[in-house]
């Protein structure tokens, strides 16, 4: 028999759903957070709603208490895991908008840093803007992004840094392409929790972007500079 207190999801309304995905998200609890997802999206709520306001704010709440010492990493894990299941969900969904395709990207996550879920959710709403993206995960050393960009020959590098101690890695992958003469070959996108648009200059990216629908707008504005400047001449 069914806990007289049990949260029967489909029972509550859109905003008390929220609520509990946000409270589910926190507790790392994988299974409500699918349902949760999918009973979201049977009400007619697009992919990247349920993406933004329940999953991406549920993460926030996270990291505050992350941050204050209340959450430790292994919780922390099992709400990212929660996260990722949500997102598995959506991704197909945010993949399949059939934008014509716009242009190629690599993206990683820098070395020394394990943060992966903005850089996927990057990597999904491009995917679902019409570029074609080469995830080349965390943890990545300049020579993993040499040999990506070598293979793929995107049009735009995108990198993701979560902690202060790893965000100047990105200057050292940057500064590579300049000594190897290749810095102009393409666009260099770069974000992160900590990072702003000052440091995105001052290590020489084309853009800082604050979050994944900025990375989408920036990467279409970029890809449009370089196809009238062709057409240019
Ligand atoms: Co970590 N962690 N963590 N963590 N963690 C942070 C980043 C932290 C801010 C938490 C805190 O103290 N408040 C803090 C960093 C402090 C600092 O450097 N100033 C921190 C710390 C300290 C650590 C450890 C050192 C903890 C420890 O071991 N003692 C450790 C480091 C491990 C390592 O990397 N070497 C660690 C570990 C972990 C977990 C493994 C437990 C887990 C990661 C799981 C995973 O990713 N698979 C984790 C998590 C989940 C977080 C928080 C809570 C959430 C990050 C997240 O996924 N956010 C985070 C707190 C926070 O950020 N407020 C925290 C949701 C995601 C959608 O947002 O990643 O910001 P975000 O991405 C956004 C934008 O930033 C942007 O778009 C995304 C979507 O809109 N964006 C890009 C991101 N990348 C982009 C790339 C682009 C463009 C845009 O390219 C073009």
């Amino acid at each position: 028999m069914a806990d007289e207190d049990e949260i029967i999801l489909s029972e509550l309304d859109d905003d008390e759903l929220v609520a509990q995905m946000h409270d589910d998200l926190y507790d790392g609890l994988k299974e409500e957070i699918e349902e949760g997802v999918n009973i979201l999206l049977g009400r007619g709520w697009t992919p990247y709603d349920v993406l933004t306001k329940a999953l991406v704010e549920g993460m926030r709440i996270v990291g505050i208490d992350f941050r204050d010492g209340i959450l430790f990493v292994p919780e922390v894990l099992l709400a990212a895991n929660a996260m990722k299941s949500g997102m598995f969900i959506l991704r197909p969904l945010l993949a399949e908008t059939g934008a014509p395709k716009l242009g190629t990207m690599v993206i990683g996550t820098v070395k020394g840093d394990i943060h992966d879920i903005g850089k996927n959710l990057v990597s999904m709403m491009m995917e679902g803007a019409g570029f074609d993206v080469y995830n080349i995960g965390i943890n990545t050393d300049v020579d993993e992004y040499l040999a990506a960009l070598e293979e793929h020959k995107p049009h735009i590098l995108g990198m993701s840094a979560l902690l202060t101690t790893t965000m100047p890695y990105m200057k050292v992958v940057i500064d590579t392409l300049i000594e190897r003469g290749m810095r102009d070959d393409y666009t260099v996108l770069v974000g992160g929790a900590p990072l702003n648009e000052e440091f995105g200059a001052a290590i020489g990216a084309d853009a800082y972007c604050r979050d994944a629908a900025v990375a989408v707008e920036t990467a279409k504005e970029f890809m449009a500079k370089k196809h009238n400047e062709l057409a240019a001449g």
